[in-house]
């Protein structure tokens, strides 16, 4: 179970950020209106959320996942692989120290949030153009001296691991058709989002909830047998951004030492 999140707000250069998106420009009172949201969604689903006010000169800081990988017994600090996002580190060490002692993913690493999935003691990495070889050793290698294991995954498609792949709860994935049936996941069950809908595979499990972005039906459908309570929330605007659900907080479970 979470009991603790922590997010940022999203500056007034948040336009300038990263991205692959031709779509509009966001818009920042939607923006910042969609952010309040989903830190209430987060409230009523029994988490305490730190909201960490905008980090000056980093436009895509509101999108703390990537900065941090955090578990019972430690939070490790990343070394995010677009230049524009290296310092943002600096800005959220305070907040994860609060919780948890800290360890580092080292140069010549790079290593993105995004691209690690958890599901219980076991860990999927990705590979990707933001996550190096390097980085997802040290990763393993951190988190396996606290017991889990990490398989590493290369990333193909989509900007992180999560963009494709996520952890529904009763063994099941749910995925893009680019990570359908692909040998790390072999043994769970899988759900393919539609075409057309691969947005949607950003659904994030938060306490037996999945929060899943709006205007994705036939997803949702298919979520439905899983007999699980769903909450859907309008990402229009960070979607503009290649952002989503997962890459705007930081979970926390309770700290084990
Ligand atoms: C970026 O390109 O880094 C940001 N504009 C979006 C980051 C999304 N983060 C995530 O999926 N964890």
């Amino acid at each position: 179970m979470f009991c603790h999140a922590i997010t940022r707000i999203p500056g007034p250069d948040y336009p300038l950020g990263l991205t692959t998106s031709t779509m509009a420009a966001p818009d920042m009172d939607l923006t910042l209106a969609q952010h309040a949201a989903y830190v209430d969604c987060l409230r009523t689903l029994g988490l305490t959320v730190d909201v960490l006010p905008a980090a000056e000169g980093f436009p895509d800081a509101c999108f703390v996942e990537d900065t941090a990988v955090v578990v019972r017994e430690v939070a490790v600090v990343t070394r995010p692989g677009a230049p524009s996002r290296a310092g943002e580190t600096a800005f959220i060490e305070a907040a994860l120290a609060a919780h948890r002692p800290l360890a580092r993913i080292e140069a010549p690493g790079t290593l993105d949030g995004g691209d690690i999935l958890q599901v219980g003691k076991r860990f999927f990495i990705g590979v990707s153009d933001r996550t190096n070889e390097e980085g997802a050793r040290q990763l393993a290698a951190i988190l396996g001296a606290h017991g889990y294991e990490s398989d590493v995954i290369r990333v193909a498609a989509g900007l992180h691991l999560k963009s494709s792949l996520n952890y529904v709860g009763s063994e099941t994935m749910l995925v893009t058709a680019d990570f359908a049936g692909h040998p790390a996941i072999e043994g769970y069950r899988q759900i393919v989002c539609p075409e057309g809908e691969e947005y949607a595979a950003n659904t994030l499990l938060v306490n037996g909830t999945l929060i899943m972005p709006c205007g994705y039906p036939r997803t949702r459908d298919l979520l439905a047998p899983l007999g699980m309570p769903v909450v859907e929330l309008d990402t229009s605007e960070y979607r503009k951004m290649d952002g989503g659900l997962t890459c705007l907080s930081l979970r926390l479970e309770p700290q084990v030492s």
